[in-house]
């Protein structure tokens, strides 16, 4: 990694600021398109530098406290990565939100969070202002899809340059909230030096090359599309074709400019079901990667028929940013998530904390520059989930094959992957136990071909009560994000039980997910 400086003997007077490092990398021809959108819209190399400015010039002119949050609940647009680099550059936290979430969730998170400022869609500034009243956040700004609301307006009137501010490597650059299987999310606090190095790691394993262009068709509010595929791009000078979510004929028109897509295995899975996807289509790429969520071997076979290509699968998390990948020019194993990236330590154990030896399965351990400080405001929890010797437990469960490969064989977490979008089942079932006639309930997982794991929920109803499938999941879709929502309700007089008195889901999948 000789052409890459070191985000921590960075001395500039921006010291570890992610943002620097992503700038000292802008190519020098400003011009240059940094951005394209779905509509043709060109964002340059300068533009982006000057919109990040005068977005970081209106953040510090509200004169938010040293290390103050800012909560983003916005679409994925040019404008909403603006906002992430605006923010990274003036020295405050950013807080990305899943568009998805409703009024219930998003105020968890900034009650927890406690943003200085929540920046909305405009269509969403009704309930988000209750919100914001009910949390005192200082500053409520609207941000919509088409260059519109209250941010852009107010920086309008800024200047278009910023230096940017000083951080340290310690110090941090976003919080990432991610549900827990008791009780609440837990944010996990990423560090400049955090993401810097992961993006270099990756920069550099991925190879990537002067004239790459990036496929950008994942949303911007989690580690996958935010940082793994945007920092990506941006650390090259490589143009990325803007897409606002993913649509499969959007994909297959676009990708004969592109070099890069990165994608959960959902999207694969729907480019296979097109038949204008094909070797023609995929000509000039040259890499393909998965990860948020398991790509299935079949999957990896069909592709490579289809394409003449292998995708590249890796494996990360909120709490770490990526851990593991296959490798660029070896052998990539169907199935498995290849090998620790340079700099990170896995580790696979067994209940007493020893080693596991090849193709034993144990429980995965990690440690390294990319993993992160601890849950915001929750430091019981911070410790639960570190080793005396400072390894954090992932919660997944996995073994590795005699050449050193990884492959994740479950997870020890309660935990549904829905279309690369993490469902905690406990959740779930604490929405479902409080509705009318409602005795209790079990949420589970079962295969499905398109988001890989279907949220399904077994509910009891109290005696003498009747439950209706479609009348819980209307009631669901009214208080939660969609993807959480059950997408079948099987109503059942009791669930199954051990002698302990725990719900055996096992016997539920086995009944409702044919294994
Ligand atoms: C949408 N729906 C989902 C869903 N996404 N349901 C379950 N699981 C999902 N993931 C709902 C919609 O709300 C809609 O509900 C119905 O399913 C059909 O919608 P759609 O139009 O087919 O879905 P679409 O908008 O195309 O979204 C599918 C998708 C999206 C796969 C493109 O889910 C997506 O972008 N996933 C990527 C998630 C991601 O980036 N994860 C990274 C996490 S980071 P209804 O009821 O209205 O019909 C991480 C770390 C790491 O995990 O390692 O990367
Ligand atoms: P999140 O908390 O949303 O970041 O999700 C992280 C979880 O996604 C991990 O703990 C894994 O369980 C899962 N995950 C990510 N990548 C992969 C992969 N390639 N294969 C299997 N599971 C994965």
């Amino acid at each position: 990694m000789a052409d890459q400086p070191d985000p921590l003997a960075m001395q500039g007077p921006a010291g570890a600021n992610l943002y620097a490092l992503l700038a000292a990398h802008f190519p020098a021809d400003g011009d240059r398109c940094c951005i394209e959108t779905q509509d043709g819209l060109r964002y340059s190399w300068d533009e982006v530098s000057r919109a990040t400015a005068r977005i970081a010039n209106l953040l510090a002119r509200l004169r938010l406290p040293e290390g103050a949050r800012i909560a983003v609940h916005a679409e994925k647009s040019p404008e909403s990565l603006l906002l992430y680099l605006a923010t990274l550059r003036a020295g405050y936290v950013y807080l990305p939100l899943n568009t998805a979430y409703q009024e219930a969730e998003v105020d968890y998170f900034v009650g927890n969070a406690e943003p200085s400022l929540l920046v909305c869609s405009p269509r969403n500034e009704e309930w988000m202002a209750r919100i914001a009243k009910r949390h005192a956040v200082a500053h409520l700004l609207t941000l919509g899809d088409a260059r519109d609301g209250t941010l852009l307006a107010a920086a309008d009137g800024c200047g278009d340059a910023f230096e940017t501010v000083h951080r340290a490597p310690g110090d941090l650059a976003a919080i990432l909230y991610t549900s827990g299987t008791t009780g609440r999310s837990k944010g996990a606090m990423l560090s400049h030096h955090n993401l810097a190095s992961n993006a270099q790691v990756l920069h550099h394993y991925w190879r990537w090359r002067p004239g790459d262009v990036l496929l950008h068709a994942l949303p911007i509010f989690h580690v996958h599309g935010l940082f793994v595929a945007s920092h990506g791009a941006l650390l090259n000078g490589s143009t990325m074709l803007w897409l606002p979510r993913f649509d499969p004929k959007a994909v297959i028109e676009r990708l004969p400019r592109a070099t890069v897509f990165m994608g959960v295995p959902t999207m694969y899975v729907r480019l296979l079901d097109d038949p204008a996807f094909d070797a023609n289509a995929c000509r000039n790429l040259r890499l393909f990667i998965s990860g948020s969520a398991p790509l299935l071997p079949d999957t990896f076979r069909e592709f490579e028929a289809r394409t003449g290509q292998r995708i590249l699968e890796r494996y990360g998390m909120s709490e770490t940013t990526m851990l593991t990948s296959n490798p660029y020019d070896g052998n990539r194993v169907a199935g498995t998530v290849g090998l620790p990236l340079p700099g990170v330590q896995v580790r696979v154990v067994d209940e007493a904390g020893s080693a596991c030896a090849v193709d034993e399965i144990g429980a995965i351990q990690v440690k390294g520059p990319n993993v992160f400080s601890g849950y915001w405001r929750m430091p019981e929890k911070t410790r639960e989930e570190f080793t005396d010797d400072g390894f954090f437990r992932t919660g997944d469960m996995g073994r590795w094959d005699a050449n050193g490969y990884l492959t994740i064989v479950g997870r020890g977490k309660d935990l549904i992957i829905s279309g690369g979008y993490n469902v905690y089942p406990k959740e779930i079932e604490s929405y479902i136990d409080v509705l009318p006639g409602v005795f209790e309930s079990a949420v589970i997982g079962v295969p499905d071909r398109d988001f890989g794991e279907a949220v399904t929920a077994v509910v009891v109803p109290r005696p003498g009560a009747t439950v209706d499938a479609a009348e819980v999941i209307a009631a669901l879709k009214a208080q939660i994000a969609n993807f959480k929502v059950p997408k079948q309700v099987h109503v059942l007089a009791e669930l199954p039980r051990n002698q302990m008195g725990k719900v055996q889901k096992n016997l539920l999948r086995e009944r409702f997910g044919g294994g």
